[in-house]
């Protein structure tokens, strides 16, 4: 597929070329999800282990405007370390683009261009949901819309306790999204491989996963894609921060910021500092090995769809 405002880097374009498996991933949890260096050291790791289990990794990001499927050692470096960089909603993509600015992009907007460029499975550590509260403050995120509407298979380890697991839940249902377990029957919650709350769907291998992403994209209607799907994939045991320890962390960061008026697009970059600084860098190893999980399971079900679409 190409798009005007599209560039793919080579090893990006020459998959496509050979109908290889790909992954996408995304940037802002490169430049607002984790401090530097581990951000960049991660986002390389990360895209090591895709092509190590069989898959071709597409980091998605706007650099100068452009939309990248596929990121240079440079333009990583740039969102690792560059403050100026946005992070960048689907409703912020139009100005970044219009203005040549640099945005790193959030799973909305990941999923967004990973579908303008043709690829369909992309990992994440974790998605965005409904906030706690939003009954007040309408805080749902937009990771849930596109979801809804955009056919993405997002691998990630399930959201946060610091939102309302079973309102996301819900509201996912409403949407028509499915969500599957993978090969767990609980929906895990980040850092703890439970939340509490079941899995919807529950898929045991990365074939399953493909024949139900097979089956769900050959039921579009005209005009209407058959949207996205949340492939939740609990943490490692051996990096799990259980809830008893995890809950009165989150608790407090939850405190801290309203403490300090924080609202809106970065309610979640706040959180996820706020975490590490509380657990002394724990949640930041959790993070990093529950990513690395996702990506290769991403490249299983990328490598599985690919045969069966041929
Ligand atoms: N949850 C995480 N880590 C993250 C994010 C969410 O555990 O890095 C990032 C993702 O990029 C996600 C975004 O799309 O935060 C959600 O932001 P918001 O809640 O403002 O929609
Ligand atoms: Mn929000």
């Amino acid at each position: 597929m190409s798009h005007p405002l599209l560039d793919f880097a080579p090893e990006v374009a020459q998959a496509i070329q050979d109908r290889r498996p790909l992954v996408a991933l995304e940037s802002t949890i490169i430049s607002h999800g984790m401090p530097y260096p581990q951000n960049v050291e991660t986002a390389r790791e990360v895209e090591s282990l895709i092509r190590l289990a069989g898959a071709v990794p597409a980091t998605i990001a706007v650099i100068g405007g452009r939309l990248k499927a596929g990121l240079s050692d440079d333009e990583l470096e740039i969102l690792g370390t560059d403050k100026s960089v946005q992070k960048i909603s689907v409703r912020d993509l139009p100005m970044t683009v219009a203005t040549g600015g640099h945005g790193a992009t959030t799973v909305a907007t990941t999923m967004r261009i990973a579908a303008l460029a043709g690829i369909r499975v992309f990992a994440t550590g974790g998605t965005g949901g409904v906030h706690r509260g939003a009954g007040q403050t309408f805080d749902i995120s937009a990771d849930l819309m596109e979801l809804a509407r955009t056919p993405v298979a997002v691998v990630s380890a399930g959201v946060k306790s610091i939102l309302d697991i079973s309102l996301t839940l819900e509201y996912l249902e409403t949407q028509g999204v499915p969500v599957i377990g993978f090969g767990a029957a609980g929906f895990p919650a980040f850092y703890s491989r439970e939340s509490g709350f079941a899995a919807p769907l529950v898929a045991e291998s990365a074939l399953a996963v493909a024949r139900a992403l097979f089956a769900q994209w050959s039921l579009s209607l005209p005009g209407r894609t058959a949207g996205g799907a949340l492939i939740a994939n609990p943490i490692p045991q051996e990096a799990e921060i259980g809830r008893a320890e995890i809950d009165p962390v989150i608790e407090q960061a939850l405190a801290d910021m309203a403490a300090q008026g924080i609202k809106g697009k970065d309610t979640t970059p706040y959180l996820l500092g706020r975490i590490v600084e509380i657990t002394g860098g724990r949640s930041l190893t959790a993070n990093i090995a529950l990513v690395k999980n996702n990506a290769v399971v991403a490249a299983q079900i990328a490598a599985e769809l690919r045969a069966l679409e041929t």
